[in-house]
């Protein structure tokens, strides 16, 4: 029998950055094991419609165990650990194929939100633990990350035992050095807290951890 697969995902550039440390991160994981495990790297389009489309197909070509779908966010500073997907596009900038979609839902007919299944407070603990910075957070924008994250929880929901989620990542530095203010990570730290972070999630069982990550309003 072939070894559970850990799906890790990330995007290809876009918004006329050439680099996006989510599929540095990804491909740097590419074949890593956790026990069984055994990371299998994938980039996306950053497109409304065919980033979708390319991760159904990854699903029922390789039908993970684990999914983890990784993503650039401008202005965050930590791991950001996503809890909840949208069933919503909105885009405020064009994607990689010049679509802008309003206001359209990423599943017609879908229910409004998934959360994610990945023991998301476990690896948030995980990584603080570990002296990284991370957080959870209650948003993933309305941009392709949402997208997929929404189109991921909406393919794997009633598919015993797989578990789904999404993390932002902020810009790197080489990337930060053009956006003043903006937080960046080195790419060898991120690469340090994503095997973490799918290291707690591939071990973890039962239910998340018990801890207070909201926030106030
Ligand atoms: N970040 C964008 C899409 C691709 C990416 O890496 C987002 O947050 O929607």
């Amino acid at each position: 029998m072939s070894p559970p697969t850990f799906l890790l995902t990330g995007f290809e550039p876009f918004g006329g950055e050439s680099i996006n440390p989510s599929w540095e991160v990804a491909r740097a994981l590419e074949g890593e094991r956790f026990g069984e495990a055994v990371v299998v790297a994938s980039r996306l389009p950053c497109c409304f419609g065919d980033a979708a489309a390319r991760l159904r197909q990854l699903l029922d070509e390789l039908r993970p165990q684990w999914v983890l779908a990784l993503g650039q966010a401008a202005g965050r500073a930590d791991f950001s650990i996503e809890r909840i997907a949208i069933n919503i596009d909105d885009a405020r900038i064009a994607d990689n194929a010049g679509a802008q979609p309003v206001d359209v839902p990423v599943v017609e007919g879908g229910p409004a939100a998934f959360f994610a299944t990945l023991p998301i407070k476990a690896m948030v603990a995980g990584l603080r633990e570990a002296g990284l910075p991370a957080s959870i957070s209650q948003t993933a924008g309305t941009f392709v990350c949402n997208h997929v994250f929404y189109a991921l929880m909406h393919a794997v929901q009633g598919r015993a035992g797989v578990r789904g989620g999404f993390m932002h990542l902020p810009l790197l530095p080489e990337q930060a050095v053009r956006q003043p203010g903006l937080p960046s990570m080195p790419l060898s730290t991120m690469i340090d807290g994503v095997r973490l972070a799918l290291r707690v999630a591939a071990r973890h069982r039962g239910d998340d951890a018990h801890q207070a990550e909201g926030q106030v309003a």
